[in-house]
C-alpha cells in the first residue's frame, strides 16, 4: 500500500455535478469541524464545534447560499472521522464556492473513493465491504444489488474471516510444534487437522464456484438474437423489452444496426441484442450490418437463434445455424401461431441436435414466459440460481482465493503424507496471506498475535 496520510481533512461534493435540488459538500478529518466554524454563520451566533453530534442545522455560508450542515463526530461516522455535511442549493456555482472555500479553510480535495478508503485505514469496514460499496452504488438490477449489499454487510468477509481464524489456528499449532519439538504440545489430534483442511478446501470451492454467479450478477449476460431477415427478431426484442425500441416491419433488411439494451429477468442483468437478418437482403448496407451482427454473436454470452415456423428452414437459415455452432444458445421457432402450433421434427436439421428448442409466437405470446426461463437456465446453467450465501463478484476476490485453494490443495495433501511441519507451514502461510489480503488484513501479524495469545511460549 501506498504512503497514505489520515491527518488531512478531506473535502468532496458527494453529489452528482449539475443542477440538482441539492448539492453535498462532505468534508472528513480532524479539522472538520475547525474549517466549519469559520464558514458558516448560524442565527444564534453558535458554531459547529458546539453541535451536538448527528445534529442539522440551518444557516448561510458567508455570501454564497443559505444551507443545511449536519455534524457527525468520531467515531460514529462515515469515515470514523469527524464529518460534516453541507447541504447547499444544487447548482453548480453554489457548491463548486462551498467546496473552494473548504479548501482555502485548510481541506485537501479528495481522491476518488478516499472516504471510503479512509472508512477501510480506520477500521470501520473492511476491504471487500469497501469494495462493496462501490458495487452498491454501480449495481444496475436487483440481483446485482442483492449481491453488493450482500458483501456490504459482511457476508464475504465473514466466511473469510471464519476461515482465517481458523488457519491462523492451525498455522499457530503447527509453528509451536516447530518451535518445540520436544515439547508435549496439544497439537491437533489425530485426523482432526484434516478434517479442518478439507472443510476449508470445500468453503473456498464453494465460493470461487459462485464467481460465475458473481460475474453474471455484475457484469450482466450478453444474449444476441440472431437469425435470417424478417424471422421476428426485432419483435421479440420489444417485447422482451416490454416497450416499442425498435422498428418492427414484414420487410426483410428492417433492421440495420445492432441495438443492445438491459432487461432484468428475476433480478438477472440482461444485456439484450437484436441484430439484423443475416441472409438475402443485399444492398449496401447489407455488409456492413451483418458485420456488425457477427461481431456480436462472437461475443455472445447466449445466442438466441431464431428461426421461422411459417416456412421451411432454408439455406440462409442453415448459413446462420453454422454461424453460430460453437456457441451456447437458444433456438427458437418463433410464429407457431401460423404454422399450427405445430412444427414437424423434420424441419430441424440434424445441426440442432442436443440443443434446447423452444417454439414461441411473439405476435400471440406464446410460450414467452418458458423463453424467459429458458434464458435463466441457461446463464445459471442448472446452478446457484441466487443462492442467499456469499457470491464472489470481484475479480480481484477470486484471484486470490484461487491462489489460496492451491495453496492449500498442498497443505492437504502435505497432512496427509504427514510432511514435516515446517513444509506445510509454508504453503498455510501463504493461503493465510492471499486470504488476509481479500479482507485488506495483514496476515503475519494475526500469525503472530495468534501464537502470543493461545500459548504460553515463556513456559
Ligand atoms: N404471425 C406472426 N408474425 C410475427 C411474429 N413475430 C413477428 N411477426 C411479424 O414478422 C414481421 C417481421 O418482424 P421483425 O420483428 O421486424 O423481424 P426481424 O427478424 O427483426 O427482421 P429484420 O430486421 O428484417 O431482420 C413483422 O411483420 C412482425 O409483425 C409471430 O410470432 N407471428
Ligand atoms: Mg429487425
Amino acid at each position: 500500500m501506498r504512503e497514505y496520510s489520515l491527518d488531512d481533512t478531506i473535502v468532496a461534493v458527494s453529489t452528482p455535478v449539475g443542477e440538482g435540488g441539492i448539492g453535498i459538500v462532505r468534508s472528513s478529518g480532524a479539522r472538520a469541524l475547525e474549517i466549519a466554524d469559520k464558514i458558516f454563520v448560524s442565527k444564534d451566533g453558535r458554531k459547529p464545534s458546539g453541535f451536538d453530534t448527528h445534529t442539522i442545522h440551518y444557516g448561510h455560508i458567508a455570501n454564497i447560499d443559505e444551507v443545511l450542515l449536519t455534524v457527525m463526530r468520531a467515531p460514529k461516522s462515515y469515515t470514523k472521522e469527524d464529518v460534516v455535511e453541507i447541504n447547499c442549493h444544487g447548482g453548480i456555482q453554489a457548491v463548486k464556492k462551498v467546496l473552494d472555500l473548504v479548501v482555502k479553510c485548510g481541506a485537501r480535495v479528495a481522491q476518488p473513493g478516499e472516504f471510503t478508503k479512509r472508512a477501510f485505514l480506520n477500521g470501520r469496514i473492511d476491504l471487500t465491504q469497501a469494495e462493496a460499496v462501490l458495487d452498491v452504488i454501480r449495481a444496475k438490477t436487483e440481483g446485482s444489488l442483492k449481491a453488493a449489499v450482500g458483501q456490504l454487510e459482511g457476508r464475504l468477509s465473514k466466511d473469510v474471516s471464519d476461515m482465517l481464524d481458523i488457519l491462523v489456528g492451525v498455522a499457530s499449532h503447527i509453528e509451536a510444534s516447530i518451535d518445540f519439538p520436544d515439547e508435549e504440545l496439544d497439537i491437533i489430534k489425530e485426523g482432526e487437522l484434516e478434517k479442518k483442511v478439507a472443510g476449508i478446501l470445500d468453503k473456498m470451492k464453494s465460493l470461487i464456484d459462485s464467481f460465475s454467479e458473481g460475474v453474471v450478477l455484475r457484469e450482466g449476460v450478453l444474449a444476441v438474437i440472431c437469425g435470417k431477415p424478417n424471422v421476428g427478431k426485432s419483435s421479440l426484442m420489444n417485447l422482451l423489452l416490454k416497450r416499442d425500441r425498435v422498428i418492427v416491419a414484414p420487410i426483410p433488411g428492417t433492421t440495420r444496426d445492432a441495438v443492445e439494451e438491459l432487461i432484468c429477468l428475476n433480478g438477472v442483468p440482461i444485456r439484450l441484442v437484436d441484430t439484423a437478418g443475416i441472409g438475402e437482403v443485399k444492398d449496401a448496407l447489407y455488409k456492413e450490418s451483418s458485420d456488425r451482427s457477427r461481431r456480436y454473436i462472437e461475443r455472445s454470452d447466449i445466442v438466441l437463434l431464431m428461426l421461422d415456423a411459417s416456412g421451411p428452414i432454408n439455406e440462409e437459415d442453415l448459413h446462420i445455424i453454422k454461424l453460430v455452432e460453437d456457441r451456447k444458445k437458444i433456438v427458437i421457432i418463433n410464429k407457431i401461431d401460423l404454422s399450427a402450433g405445430h412444427i414437424p421434427e423434420k424441419r430441424l436439421t440434424p445441426l440442432l441436435d442436443g440443443e434446447t428448442v423452444i417454439e414461441i409466437s411473439v405476435e400471440k405470446k406464446i410460450n414467452i414466459d418458458l423463453l424467459e426461463k429458458s434464458i435463466l437456465d441457461m446463464v445459471w446453467s442448472g446452478k446457484f440460481a441466487q443462492s442467499e450465501g456469499a457470491i464472489v463478484t470481484n475479480a480481484r476476490h477470486k484471484e486470490l482465493l484461487d491462489k489460496a485453494f492451491k495453496n492449500m490443495l498442498s497443505v492437504s495433501k502435505a497432512v496427509k503424507d504427514t510432511v514435516h511441519p515446517e513444509l506445510i507451514a509454508v504453503d498455510l502461510k501463504e493461503a493465510i496471506f492471499d486470504l488476509g489480503l481479500i479482507v485488506g488484513r495483514s496476515a503475519s501479524d494475526d500469525i503472530l498475535d495468534k501464537i502470543f495469545d493461545n500459548f504460553c511460549i515463556g513456559k
